[in-house]
Protein backbone atom coordinates (compact mmCIF):
# COMPACT_ATOMS: atom_id res chain seq x y z
CA UNK A 1 0.00 0.00 0.00
CA UNK A 2 1.47 3.73 -1.05
CA UNK A 3 1.96 6.31 2.08
CA UNK A 4 -1.38 8.69 1.96
CA UNK A 5 -1.03 11.97 0.97
CA UNK A 6 -0.62 12.81 4.78
CA UNK A 7 1.91 10.17 5.38
CA UNK A 8 4.09 11.53 2.54
CA UNK A 9 3.46 15.22 3.91
CA UNK A 10 5.39 14.42 7.41
CA UNK A 11 8.38 12.41 5.75
CA UNK A 12 9.20 15.09 4.07
CA UNK A 13 9.96 16.88 7.06
CA UNK A 14 13.73 16.29 6.08
CA UNK A 15 14.39 14.95 2.64
CA UNK A 16 17.99 13.72 1.85
CA UNK A 17 19.67 13.04 -1.50
CA UNK A 18 22.52 11.17 -1.82
CA UNK A 19 26.01 12.34 -3.81
CA UNK A 20 28.97 10.02 -3.97
CA UNK A 21 30.70 12.94 -4.95
CA UNK A 22 31.48 14.16 -1.09
CA UNK A 23 32.65 10.56 -0.25
CA UNK A 24 35.87 11.35 2.23
CA UNK A 25 38.75 8.76 1.93
CA UNK A 26 37.07 5.03 3.41
CA UNK A 27 33.83 5.79 3.50
CA UNK A 28 30.95 4.44 1.69
CA UNK A 29 27.87 5.48 0.89
CA UNK A 30 25.69 2.96 3.07
CA UNK A 31 27.90 3.76 5.74
CA UNK A 32 27.09 7.63 5.41
CA UNK A 33 23.42 7.11 4.58
CA UNK A 34 23.26 5.28 7.41
CA UNK A 35 24.82 7.89 10.20
CA UNK A 36 22.20 10.31 8.14
CA UNK A 37 19.14 7.59 8.84
CA UNK A 38 19.79 7.24 12.66
CA UNK A 39 20.15 10.81 12.81
CA UNK A 40 16.12 11.58 11.39
CA UNK A 41 16.42 12.14 8.00
CA UNK A 42 12.61 11.17 7.14
CA UNK A 43 13.35 10.52 3.55
CA UNK A 44 15.76 9.40 1.01
CA UNK A 45 16.40 9.99 -2.14
CA UNK A 46 19.22 8.06 -4.16
CA UNK A 47 21.13 10.38 -7.03
CA UNK A 48 23.39 8.78 -9.23
CA UNK A 49 25.12 11.15 -12.30
CA UNK A 50 27.77 8.82 -13.03
CA UNK A 51 26.98 5.51 -12.28
CA UNK A 52 25.51 2.78 -15.03
CA UNK A 53 22.15 1.12 -14.64
CA UNK A 54 24.03 -2.09 -13.18
CA UNK A 55 25.81 -0.22 -10.35
CA UNK A 56 22.56 2.06 -9.15
CA UNK A 57 20.70 -1.37 -9.15
CA UNK A 58 23.34 -2.29 -6.44
CA UNK A 59 23.10 0.88 -4.41
CA UNK A 60 19.65 1.27 -4.75
CA UNK A 61 18.84 -2.46 -3.01
CA UNK A 62 21.52 -1.52 0.04
CA UNK A 63 20.16 1.94 0.65
CA UNK A 64 16.55 0.72 0.23
CA UNK A 65 17.43 -2.28 2.95
CA UNK A 66 18.57 0.89 5.60
CA UNK A 67 15.51 2.62 4.98
CA UNK A 68 13.30 0.11 5.82
CA UNK A 69 15.18 -0.96 9.31
CA UNK A 70 14.42 2.79 10.08
CA UNK A 71 11.19 3.10 8.09
CA UNK A 72 12.42 6.20 6.14
CA UNK A 73 10.69 5.96 2.48
CA UNK A 74 13.37 5.20 -0.49
CA UNK A 75 13.17 6.65 -4.28
CA UNK A 76 15.21 6.50 -7.28
CA UNK A 77 16.14 9.65 -9.21
CA UNK A 78 15.29 9.01 -12.88
CA UNK A 79 15.95 5.27 -13.13
CA UNK A 80 12.65 4.25 -12.97
CA UNK A 81 13.88 0.29 -14.23
CA UNK A 82 15.74 0.34 -10.99
CA UNK A 83 13.07 1.19 -8.82
CA UNK A 84 10.65 -1.41 -10.23
CA UNK A 85 13.53 -4.29 -10.34
CA UNK A 86 14.54 -3.27 -6.22
CA UNK A 87 10.77 -2.81 -5.53
CA UNK A 88 11.64 0.84 -4.06
CA UNK A 89 9.19 3.15 -2.51
CA UNK A 90 9.17 4.67 -6.22
CA UNK A 91 11.16 7.44 -8.29
CA UNK A 92 12.01 11.28 -8.40
CA UNK A 93 11.69 12.64 -12.16
CA UNK A 94 12.74 15.70 -13.22
CA UNK A 95 10.06 17.90 -14.95
CA UNK A 96 12.42 17.98 -18.47
CA UNK A 97 12.40 14.17 -18.73
CA UNK A 98 8.17 14.56 -17.56
CA UNK A 99 7.98 10.60 -18.15
CA UNK A 100 4.97 10.97 -15.56
CA UNK A 101 2.96 8.73 -17.25
CA UNK A 102 5.73 6.02 -18.07
CA UNK A 103 6.75 6.03 -14.72
CA UNK A 104 3.15 4.96 -13.69
CA UNK A 105 3.34 2.49 -15.96
CA UNK A 106 6.04 1.04 -14.74
CA UNK A 107 5.25 1.62 -11.38
CA UNK A 108 1.82 1.10 -10.47
CA UNK A 109 -0.38 2.97 -8.22
CA UNK A 110 0.63 2.25 -5.05
CA UNK A 111 4.63 3.74 -5.79
CA UNK A 112 5.49 7.37 -4.38
CA UNK A 113 6.08 9.44 -7.87
CA UNK A 114 7.84 13.08 -7.19
CA UNK A 115 8.47 15.64 -9.33
CA UNK A 116 10.49 18.71 -9.95
CA UNK A 117 8.97 21.80 -10.69
CA UNK A 118 10.81 25.24 -10.87
CA UNK A 119 7.93 27.78 -11.06
CA UNK A 120 4.28 27.10 -10.23
CA UNK A 121 2.71 26.32 -14.57
CA UNK A 122 5.15 23.31 -13.78
CA UNK A 123 3.90 22.36 -10.20
CA UNK A 124 0.28 22.75 -11.15
CA UNK A 125 0.99 20.30 -13.91
CA UNK A 126 2.87 18.06 -12.04
CA UNK A 127 0.39 17.94 -9.14
CA UNK A 128 -2.56 17.69 -12.37
CA UNK A 129 -0.69 14.47 -14.04
CA UNK A 130 -0.86 12.81 -10.64
CA UNK A 131 2.24 13.28 -8.93
CA UNK A 132 2.61 11.89 -5.23
CA UNK A 133 4.83 15.25 -3.95
CA UNK A 134 6.60 17.94 -5.92
CA UNK A 135 10.64 19.01 -4.78
CA UNK A 136 10.28 23.14 -5.58
CA UNK A 137 13.64 25.07 -6.71
CA UNK A 138 16.09 26.20 -6.35
CA UNK A 139 15.21 28.32 -3.43
CA UNK A 140 18.47 29.65 -2.85
CA UNK A 141 21.71 29.41 -5.00
CA UNK A 142 23.00 26.45 -5.31
CA UNK A 143 26.09 25.11 -6.67
CA UNK A 144 25.01 21.24 -7.14
CA UNK A 145 22.84 21.84 -9.89
CA UNK A 146 24.00 24.25 -12.01
CA UNK A 147 20.96 25.34 -14.62
CA UNK A 148 18.50 25.17 -12.19
CA UNK A 149 16.08 27.71 -11.91
CA UNK A 150 15.92 30.74 -9.02
CA UNK A 151 12.92 31.03 -7.14
CA UNK A 152 11.60 33.87 -4.36
CA UNK A 153 10.10 33.09 -1.17
CA UNK A 154 6.97 35.03 -2.68
CA UNK A 155 6.83 32.46 -6.02
CA UNK A 156 7.74 29.62 -3.54
CA UNK A 157 4.62 30.32 -1.07
CA UNK A 158 2.32 31.25 -4.00
CA UNK A 159 3.28 27.39 -5.08
CA UNK A 160 2.09 25.94 -1.68
CA UNK A 161 -0.80 27.95 -1.45
CA UNK A 162 -2.12 26.71 -4.98
CA UNK A 163 -1.22 23.02 -4.71
CA UNK A 164 -2.36 20.38 -2.16
CA UNK A 165 0.26 17.92 -2.59
CA UNK A 166 3.11 18.28 -0.03
CA UNK A 167 5.70 20.06 -1.48
CA UNK A 168 9.40 20.48 -0.50
CA UNK A 169 11.77 23.20 -0.47
CA UNK A 170 15.10 22.33 -2.72
CA UNK A 171 18.51 24.21 -3.98
CA UNK A 172 21.12 25.47 -1.60
CA UNK A 173 19.82 24.96 1.85
CA UNK A 174 21.76 25.16 4.40
CA UNK A 175 22.10 25.53 8.21
CA UNK A 176 22.87 28.93 7.77
CA UNK A 177 19.84 29.89 5.42
CA UNK A 178 16.69 27.21 6.36
CA UNK A 179 14.64 29.28 8.32
CA UNK A 180 14.37 31.97 5.74
CA UNK A 181 11.83 29.20 4.26
CA UNK A 182 9.36 30.00 7.47
CA UNK A 183 6.34 31.25 6.08
CA UNK A 184 6.15 29.77 2.59
CA UNK A 185 4.22 26.99 3.68
CA UNK A 186 6.46 24.40 2.86
CA UNK A 187 6.03 20.48 4.35
CA UNK A 188 9.66 20.24 4.66
CA UNK A 189 13.36 20.57 3.41
CA UNK A 190 15.77 18.75 0.82
CA UNK A 191 19.00 18.89 0.89
CA UNK A 192 22.08 17.30 -0.86
CA UNK A 193 25.48 19.27 0.03
CA UNK A 194 24.31 20.58 3.45
CA UNK A 195 24.56 17.03 4.26
CA UNK A 196 26.90 15.26 2.40
CA UNK A 197 28.96 17.96 1.51
CA UNK A 198 29.07 18.72 5.56
CA UNK A 199 32.41 17.61 7.75
CA UNK A 200 29.55 15.70 9.91
CA UNK A 201 26.76 14.52 7.95
CA UNK A 202 25.22 13.09 11.29
CA UNK A 203 25.61 16.75 12.94
CA UNK A 204 24.34 18.28 10.08
CA UNK A 205 21.26 15.97 9.96
CA UNK A 206 20.17 16.52 13.53
CA UNK A 207 20.32 20.79 12.91
CA UNK A 208 18.51 20.40 9.57
CA UNK A 209 15.70 18.17 11.22
CA UNK A 210 15.50 20.70 14.19
CA UNK A 211 14.99 23.92 11.85
CA UNK A 212 12.83 22.21 9.41
CA UNK A 213 10.21 21.71 12.36
CA UNK A 214 10.60 25.23 13.17
CA UNK A 215 9.69 26.11 9.21
CA UNK A 216 6.70 24.28 9.04
CA UNK A 217 5.20 25.57 12.47
CA UNK A 218 2.97 27.34 11.47
N1 LIG B 1 17.24 20.35 -7.97
C1 LIG B 1 17.04 21.65 -7.80
S1 LIG B 1 18.29 22.37 -6.92
C2 LIG B 1 19.08 20.88 -6.76
C3 LIG B 1 18.37 19.89 -7.40
C4 LIG B 1 18.75 18.47 -7.48
C5 LIG B 1 20.38 20.73 -6.05
C6 LIG B 1 20.24 20.67 -4.57
O1 LIG B 1 21.50 20.46 -3.98
P1 LIG B 1 22.02 21.32 -2.74
O2 LIG B 1 23.45 20.86 -2.57
O3 LIG B 1 21.18 20.95 -1.56
O4 LIG B 1 21.94 22.75 -3.13
MG1 LIG C 1 16.28 14.09 -13.77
Amino acid sequence: MKLDNDAIKKSMLLYAITDRGWLKEGETLESVVEDVLKSGATFLQLREKIQGHEEIVKTARNLHDLCKKYNVPFVVNDDIMAAKEIDADGVHIGQSDMEYTKAREILGPDKIIGVSAGNLAEAKEAERVGADYIGVGAVFHTDTKKDATSLTMAQLKEISEEVSIPVVAIGGISIDNALELKGTGVDGICVISAIFGSENPSEATKKLLDLSKQIISK
